[in-house]
């Protein structure tokens, strides 16, 4: 670090120590060394876990009813280049201590916005100076990079499906620039959410839908062209969220999300992906393992914000991943794919605004790294053990592997399909769904008895 001082001064690096006292801030599952069962793999490359710049060191867990309640040391600074760099000494600070690998931000989380687009940019340049020397003193990595397209008035009424060209024009250079950071910074991939693309009120839309629509396709190719022209390696990861701040988001879920970059020509670019979130799946009503299976059906998943919303609230709660159950489908295909091979687990969750304990950001990054750990070896055991293959392929799908099931997949006439209904109906036998069973599979693998 290049500060002696310690943002986190009650706390040290954290060991791996499953046999702690109760109470003691240890990783309890994460070992990153560890090779998980049935893999080449160990859970720290299997799990590339990421911290984020904005909830991490930025947010004073406001909410819309009360103040900040959190302590945060790093925001007392006398200007606000100073105030930046302390949040990217704080943010290190909390990376080597967890031994976390990466970080991302958005541009000005850590560097502060200017009174121009040029003094912005010299802001940013400042702080990604300093930011490329705390990764050079520590070995983190930068996992991507965003911008903030929410938060300033400017973007109330949209960026790239906005209702203004010169807004639309402020917004896409701010991408250019920020791309060109993540690129020095080495980061590897750049995200667009695109917080504020969304319907505001039905009787501009209806007029404007397919014009915003394509504003959207264009602000996407700009972007990718000009990571095609710089050289920028990793991917354009677009997150998909059904609302929140908008009523609806555009890109509200992953398949409306891949249909608009198939009809902007950005699907079809192999530098296009998407970013998921547990969370953003709950809004949409749909399961996040549903939505992963999705992204990988299309061959587009990249990255995942690691996180979990509650399903009784109705908006994006961002909280610590504590749920082990939710993660192991997700778990069972990384465990196929080796992981997330050029991606991360970033957490995008913050503290409760009731947490004001300096130790509750550890808990809660150490409570997410040991569940996705435990998901990760609960899963590792059911593939090992095979028993879910023998029920879903061996039984539940086992007909497709027949000989119709091959001449249906390489093409049937009209009159062999005719004829196959004739000799096969209408009625047939077919295996049971097996809910029930594999519930319990699951629950023995959780919680072996004896
Ligand atoms: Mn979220």
């Amino acid at each position: 670090m290049t500060s002696q001082k310690q943002w986190f001064p009650g706390v040290g690096n954290i060991p791996h120590d499953p046999k702690a006292k109760r109470g003691s801030l240890v990783f309890r599952h994460f070992n990153p060394t560890e090779v998980v069962a049935g893999t080449s793999k160990t859970l720290g490359e299997l799990l590339p876990f990421g911290v984020v710049a904005w909830h991490g060191v930025c947010n004073p867990s406001a909410d819309m009813f009360g103040r900040g309640t959190r302590p945060m040391p790093w925001d007392e600074a006398p200007d606000p280049i100073t105030k930046g760099k302390q949040r990217c000494e704080a943010l290190f600070e909390l990376m080597v201590k967890l031994g976390v690998d990466y970080y991302s931000w958005h541009n000005y989380d850590l560097a502060p916005e200017g009174a121009t687009l040029k003094e912005s940019h010299k802001n940013l340049d400042t702080i990604t100076d300093f930011l490329a020397e705390l990764q050079a003193a520590t070995g983190k990595k930068l996992a991507w990079g965003t911008c903030d397209h929410f938060s300033h008035p400017r973007y109330r009424l949209g960026v790239a499906t906005g209702v203004c060209p010169k807004v639309y024009a402020y917004g896409l250079s701010e991408v250019f620039k920020m791309l060109e950071i993540t690129m020095r910074l080495q980061g590897k991939n750049f995200v667009l959410w695109g917080g504020r693309e969304g319907m505001r009120q039905i009787m501009s839309i209806i007029k404007r839908l397919a014009f915003v629509l394509e504003n959207y396709g264009r602000f996407g190719n700009s972007v990718c062209d000009y990571a095609d022209e710089i050289g920028f390696d990793g991917k354009i990861i677009y997150e998909p969220k059904k609302r929140e701040p908008s009523k609806v988001q555009y890109q509200s879920d992953v398949a409306a999300t891949l249909f608009l970059l198939q009809q902007a020509g950005l699907l079809q670019r192999e530098n296009v992906g998407l970013n998921l979130e547990e969370n953003h799946a709950g809004l949409a009503g749909l399961d996040f393992a549903y939505e992963v299976a999705m992204a990988r059906a299309a061959d587009k998943l990249i990255s995942i914000d690691a996180n979990e919303g509650d399903p009784l609230i109705g908006w994006d709660v961002d909280e610590f991943s504590h749920t082990v159950k939710k993660l192991i489908p997700v778990m069972l295909m990384l465990l196929e794919d080796g992981g997330l091979p050029n991606g991360n687990l970033a957490f995008d969750a913050k503290l409760r605004r009731e947490s004001t304990d300096p130790k509750d950001i550890f808990w809660g990054i150490i409570g997410a790294m040991d569940t996705w750990s435990i998901a990760t070896k609960v899963a590792a055991q059911i593939r090992s053990e095979g028993v879910l293959d023998d029920i879903v392929e061996e039984s539940i799908y086992a007909e497709w592997g027949t000989s119709l099931g091959d001449r249906i997949r390489s093409g049937m006439t009209k009159d062999a399909i005719t004829n196959a209904a004739h000799r096969y109906g209408p009625t047939i036998e077919l295996p049971s769904g097996s809910e029930e069973r594999i519930n319990v599979l699951i629950n023995e693998h959780m919680f072996p008895a004896g």
